[in-house]
């Protein structure tokens, strides 16, 4: 059979291409036309903005008919779909991305170039949609990419905020946030359908009604905003499919205007107007600790009640209620959106009148949750004072699903009190309060973890009650990453070296890649694999430079810890280390020369309200400052920490790096996703036996894999014996020093209370165990240094990591979720 001259397998990309802008003199005239009828300017007078949208348009334009067709056909044979509800989704730039999708990269390039235009600059143009804060909202956009690449017909629901997560500067070291106005030049991606919008109720009360001698309740809002959706193309890489990102956007009603208007109160028909528009207003900037303000219960109902509403009139339509687990399954990403339960049972009875175990019946199957997490605090609960002002019938609702849920515990296991207190949806304490992780469990069809240990810990530790009361519910899968993005386009000259070994078809079967495992072994490879490397580091310090005017220097390993920064993720160990080496020498007692020459790059932001995570943000900021100026370290440390780390960055940063930092506490991690991208990208991980590192440890093995710290079984016995941080500090002399140092105010310009905060925390509380790991984490990046040292070897090693990292494509993920979980047949 031909094969696709990019290496694609499916029919449609068999098929001769076709339309607009599949010639480079075709995508010129698409293009031009573009940029005279869509952005009404010629080119001699075309800003980079307008290039730039006129260029998102003629892709947009080429993989139109694709999203149309495979709309049809989804109409036509009702397939299972997955409707994957998330509150966020960090997807990055769009426009190499779908070029690459589309297999117009070249065609795009060169027509650009025809027309004279750099396309880089109009690359540079693109303000990514920065629409999630980290692993989670990221793992949401690959997911929605494999399941394109992989023809399963998906639609992703979520919120179109108009700021998402927010810019991050440095004023002398310290965190400050801007406003991130991603829609200021608007969006050439997104496809507004105002007739589509749907009308989402808050408020108000319940009441009871007879309805022909049957007792029903309803529910009388007190007001309403409409819900508008934005479409987006999500595009699958080189197989013809595009399935849709559906985005909701907050618009007041016009009834509520209208009322408030009659009255006369201009003011306050406009003051209303903004209330209901500051529900999609701004991302939530907390990772992993939910706030519990209304607002945000207020967007997760806002855009799963929209959501279902839509699925069920666009996609289900006049078609039998009963049959909407056939149909449909929704995957509740995280707990933000699991008030679709209570919603979908109040449609089911309120609406459509079915009895409530019919409804029930159906609810359950149609749900199934993923659980992101391991801290106890971050397992969002909602007060039932809030949840009953803001939808009490949903309240009422749940009230009953846990009625109905405890009577059956109580029939399986006696009136087992604690048993009943420990299992209600509702929890008493501290407050009133519906515990969305509870109600998720309860109605799911399945509850997964995501990674092995991650899910083990579930329902070992977090669910323990649940897992024995529902065998068979609770399965894992492990999250992974789609190498479209963090392969290809990140690194193309790594992308380039494997195919020329090893052959296409390896982006969308990654297992593939043990196919270079021979490769490690010769010599002529590893040159190449070096040289990738090194071009990438030069690639990295162009960007650097740019951005933020960083110089770096030739010939230093890179050591890259960038992910959000939270005391469990302990860049506090990292900063330990780094204060560590720079006391060594500084005090004499080691060579600057005799060390590894290094720079540290750190990328994270802090939660606004995080005042511990933002001290540390400033004690890094400063840590650098003194030893990028210290001529005694003589160039051989560097620290740096570009603000504003992004998936743009990411991008640049991952490719370049030879160690991957992922040292948090083990137990704590669920599973990091950052971990897999570096592998993939031929850097060597030091690492905790914490969330997926486990698993990349399995498949490297140790020879490639920097272990260090407590296993998670060590961390409890350490908990129940009694951790004192203090005699950590006083046993290890290094540690003394590092912290005595910190603690003297060296890095604050002698004033000793700007982190004594932070050390007092780590001498008395130390939550995350950053001192007892301290000694272990200072060897472990000894055995770095020694490696490192043998460029073949490590070389031999960063290409096995790549080599054996197959397992962590988001594809993969993709197939677990099915296998186990969804149960959707691809479309043929
Ligand atoms: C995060 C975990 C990460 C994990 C991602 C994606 C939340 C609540 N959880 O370890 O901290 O990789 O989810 O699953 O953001």
């Amino acid at each position: 059979p031909a094969t696709h001259p990019l290496g694609a397998t499916h029919p449609l990309a068999l098929a001769p291409v076709t339309g607009p802008a599949s010639s480079v003199d075709g995508f010129v005239r698409q293009f031009l036309r573009n940029l005279n009828y869509e952005r009404g300017v010629p080119l001699s007078a075309s800003s980079v903005n307008d290039r730039y949208f006129a260029l998102a348009m003629t892709v947009r334009d080429y993989l139109m008919a694709r999203w149309l067709e495979d709309l049809r056909r989804q109409r036509e044979t009702k397939p299972k779909g997955v409707c994957y509800l998330s509150a966020e989704y960090l997807l990055g730039r769009q426009l190499d991305n779908n070029l690459l999708a589309s297999g117009l990269g070249e065609i795009a390039t060169e027509a650009m170039a025809q027309c004279g235009i750099d396309i880089d600059e109009m690359r540079a143009q693109e303000v990514e949609p920065g629409l999630g804060n980290g692993g989670l909202g990221r793992l949401a956009a690959c997911f929605i990419d494999s399941l394109a690449t992989m023809s399963v017909p998906n639609v992703g629901y979520g919120i179109r905020y108009e700021y998402g997560i927010f810019r991050q500067t440095f004023v002398d070291g310290q965190q400050v946030e801007q406003p991130d106005a991603w829609l200021t030049l608007g969006s050439p991606w997104e496809f507004p359908h105002p007739e589509g919008a749907r009308k989402v109720a808050f408020g108000g009360h319940t009441e009871t009604y007879d309805d022909g001698g049957v007792t029903r309740s309803r529910w009388v809002p007190g007001w309403h905003v409409q819900a508008v959706p934005y479409n987006y193309m999500v595009p699958g890489y080189l197989n013809g499919r595009v399935n849709t990102l559906r985005l909701w956007s907050a618009v007041a009603t016009d009834a509520f205007d209208l009322r408030i208007f009659n009255s006369g109160d201009y003011e306050e028909a406009v003051r209303a107007q903004t209330f209901a528009e500051n529900i999609s207003k701004v991302l939530y900037p907390e990772d992993s600790t939910p706030q519990g303000k209304e607002l945000r219960l207020q967007q997760q109902y806002f855009f799963v009640a929209a959501s279902i509403s839509d699925f069920l009139a666009t996609t289900l339509g006049d078609d039998d209620i009963a049959t909407l687990p056939d149909r449909v399954i929704f995957q509740l990403n995280d707990t933000h959106p699991v008030i679709a339960v209570p919603e979908l049972m109040r449609v089911l009875v309120d609406e459509r009148h079915l009895e409530w175990d019919a409804a029930w019946e159906i609810t359950k199957q149609c749900f199934a949750y993923t659980c992101h997490t391991l801290l106890p605090e971050a397992l969002e609960v909602w007060s039932v004072d809030l949840l009953g002002r803001l939808l009490p019938r949903h309240l009422e609702i749940i009230y009953r699903i846990n009625d109905d849920f405890l009577d059956e515990v109580r029939e399986r296991f006696g009136d087992d009190e604690m048993r009943i207190r420990n299992m209600s949806i509702i929890s008493e304490f501290p407050e009133r309060s519906v515990r969305m992780a509870y109600l998720a469990t309860v109605a799911g069809s399945k509850v997964n973890g995501v990674a092995e240990l991650h899910s083990q810990l579930l329902r070992d530790k977090v669910l323990p009650d649940f897992n024995e009361f529902f065998p068979g519910k609770f399965t894992n899968v492990t999250n992974g990453i789609t190498p479209r993005r963090f392969v290809r386009l990140a690194n193309p000259g790594l992308s380039e070296l494997i195919t020329e070994a090893i052959g296409t078809g390896w982006l969308t079967d990654l297992e593939r890649l043990r196919e270079l495992e021979s490769y490690a072994e010769n010599p002529d490879f590893r040159a190449a694999f070096g040289e990738v490397k090194a071009a990438n580091k030069r690639r990295l310090n162009e960007v650097l430079f740019e951005r933020d005017g960083f110089e770096v220097s030739d010939g230093h390993m890179l050591d890259v810890m960038v992910k959000r920064l939270h005391e469990y993720k302990r860049q506090m160990l990292k900063v330990l280390h780094i204060v560590t080496q720079y006391e060594s020498i500084t005090s004499g007692r080691v060579e600057a020369a005799d060390i590894q020459p290094r720079t540290f790059i750190f990328g994270a932001k802090a939660a606004p309200g995080y005042a511990m995570a933002k001290r540390i943000i400033h004690l890094v900021n400063a840590v650098g400052s003194v030893v990028n100026a210290d001529p005694r370290v003589e160039g051989r440390l560097k620290v740096l920490f570009p603000p504003n780390y992004n998936v743009t960055l990411a991008e640049r940063v991952i490719p370049a790096a030879d160690l991957s930092e992922q040292i948090s506490l083990a137990g704590k991690e669920a599973s990091g996703t950052g971990n897999m991208k570096f592998a993939l990208n031929g850097a060597l991980t030091i690492g905790t036996d914490d969330g997926a590192n486990v698993e990349i440890r399995e498949l490297v093995g140790d020879d490639n894999f920097f272990l260090f710290g407590m296993s998670e079984p060590q961390v409890e016995d350490l908990w129940a014996a009694g951790y004192k941080p203090a005699d950590f500090y006083q046993a290890d002399d290094n540690l003394r020093r590092a912290m005595d140092l910190i603690a003297s105010g060296a890095f604050s310009d002698g004033d000793k209370s700007v982190f004594e905060p932070i050390v007092s925390n780590l001498l008395y509380d130390d939550r995350f165990m950053v001192l007892a790991d301290y000694s272990s984490y200072i060897a472990a990046q000894a055995r770095v240094d020694a490696a490192y040292a043998d460029t073949d070897a490590w070389t031999r090693s960063a290409i096995l990591n790549v080599a054996r990292c197959g397992f962590f494509s988001s594809d993969r993920s993709m197939r677990d979720y099915i296998d186990r979980i969804w149960h959707t047949p691809p479309m043929l």
